[in-house]
């Protein structure tokens, strides 16, 4: 199988642990030296840098949350004089202020390699001509798959996102190979290209997908209607955006680019280490970033770290599919709900499409979830028996999936809501929250 940096991807865990080691010396030390609020954490914790004697002793270190990196809003994380930033990003701040995130010309050269291990860990390499469908903007997405691509020399459409019909277009003619775009969209396009009867004439093979949570079953969906092999990414803008970690077409987690990000897996409530294997939030620092360094920053994702060897002959640690964020868990009375469960049901389930919208009420303590689907034929809508049966179907499967009870809406084909980013699928309108 190929590979961009076999020396990397394949090094010894215990030559990896040493590099790792230090390097977060230098990282610690780099973030102590140059950002107030990292120093001012440490010293209150009574941690020095030279503590740092083996990579367990990051755990002495206290961990960074989002509203702690917000408060530094615009550029108080930067480590060096603002001459040397070449660039800046900044997550979309839907739940708050923005972050930031700024780089160095080295920091730029690290982030395109870490994209293009995976690139060609996910099938890619520079016969392909790659159609980036995400928005080319402040977000990190299609700068940084950019970078990868180019490095490997791929021809690039850097077409950004929206037009839909007009990519479809463009992939025609193009001849596109490869695409780059979430899940979400990408299914949005796959509809688009189907409607347009132009799926035969496309010459896509492989997608690389990422920046949202998206299940096996959508994995499956988006594989079936393209006819390509679908891998993953995942990353975020407060340690340089994608990158972080990416899947080879193995397909069972996504390989860490553990050179340049050291993950822990952190109990949520407690915030203390859990080993490996179980389940928690991803926590990460940077080992390489000059620029704006993060120092055991929470992601709120959920995940899974895996250490059993791949087939692929990468030697790098996997994260499994993040299961969600663990603020978007639904607490629906009393039961924890990911919206990623209910995905798992309702995608390639028999007589609906794989759009869906996940609404939360209340009527004073008790809370009540609906969701809405797409019937995949219309005709049915004329035909209440059937009808009835499929919602029955439907409802029972997310009770035995969810173990709570859900109001289950199914709507006309092509009426919910399409994204050409991010998708927003839960609106939670309790008001006991
Ligand atoms: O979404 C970076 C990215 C771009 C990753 C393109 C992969 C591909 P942010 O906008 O800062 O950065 O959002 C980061 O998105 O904390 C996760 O909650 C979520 N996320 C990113 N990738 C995945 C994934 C980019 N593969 C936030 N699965 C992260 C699930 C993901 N969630």
């Amino acid at each position: 199988m190929n590979m961009w940096n076999p020396e990397i991807e394949t090094m010894s865990r215990d030559e990896m642990a040493a590099l790792q080691l230090k390097k977060m010396q230098w990282s610690v030390k780099h973030a102590y030296d140059n950002v107030a609020m990292y120093r001012e954490k440490m010293q209150k914790a009574g941690v020095k840098p030279e503590d740092i004697r083996s990579l367990d002793d990051i755990q002495y270190i206290p961990l960074a949350s989002k509203q702690d990196l917000r408060e530094q809003y615009p550029f108080k994380l930067v480590a060096v004089p603002m001459k040397d930033i070449v660039r800046i990003h900044a997550s979309s701040g839907t739940t708050g202020q923005p972050i930031t995130g700024c780089y160095t010309r080295e920091d730029l050269d690290m982030w395109s390699e870490c994209l293009a291990r995976l690139v060609v860990a996910g099938g890619g390499s520079a016969e392909d001509i790659v159609q980036i469908s995400f928005g080319y903007s402040l977000f990190t997405g299609a700068f940084g798959l950019h970078g990868g691509w180019e490095k490997v020399g791929a021809a690039i459409i850097p077409i950004s996102s929206g037009n839909t019909e007009r990519q479809i277009n463009i992939m025609r003619d193009f001849g596109a190979t490869a695409l780059v775009a979430t899940p979400s969209y990408a299914l949005y396009m796959a509809e688009v290209a189907e409607k347009m009867g132009q799926m035969d004439k496309l010459k896509l093979r492989v997608g690389l997908f990422g920046a949202e949570a998206s299940t096996e079953e959508m994995r499956a969906e988006l594989e079936r209607r393209w006819g390509i092999i679908a891998t993953e990414n995942y990353g975020l803008t407060e340690v340089s955006g994608p990158g972080v970690a990416g899947e080879c077409m193995h397909k069972c987690g996504m390989h860490i680019n553990e050179d340049h990000f050291y993950c822990e897996i952190v109990d949520p409530e407690t915030g203390k280490p859990l080993p490996i294997g179980e389940q928690g939030e991803m926590v990460i620092t940077t080992l390489s970033k000059i620029g704006q360094p993060a120092i055991r920053y929470r992601t709120r994702d959920i995940t899974r770290l895996i250490a059993e060897p791949c087939e692929c002959g990468r030697k790098r640690i996997r994260m499994e599919k993040i299961k969600g964020r663990s603020d978007d868990m639904l607490i629906i009375r009393g039961v924890n709900v990911f919206p990623s469960q209910i995905e798992s049901v309702l995608v390639g389930m028999k007589g609906v499409g794989p759009n869906y919208e996940i609404v939360v009420t209340n009527k004073g303590y008790m809370d009540y979830i609906e969701v809405k689907v797409e019937l995949n034929d219309a005709r049915l809508l004329e035909r209440y028996g059937e009808l009835e049966n499929l919602q029955n179907r439907v409802r029972h499967a997310l009770k035995t999936a969810l173990n709570i009870d859900c109001q289950v809406t199914l709507v006309s084909p092509n009426t919910l809501k399409r994204f050409e980013g991010k998708a927003k699928r839960v609106t939670d309108l309790r008001t006991n929250k």
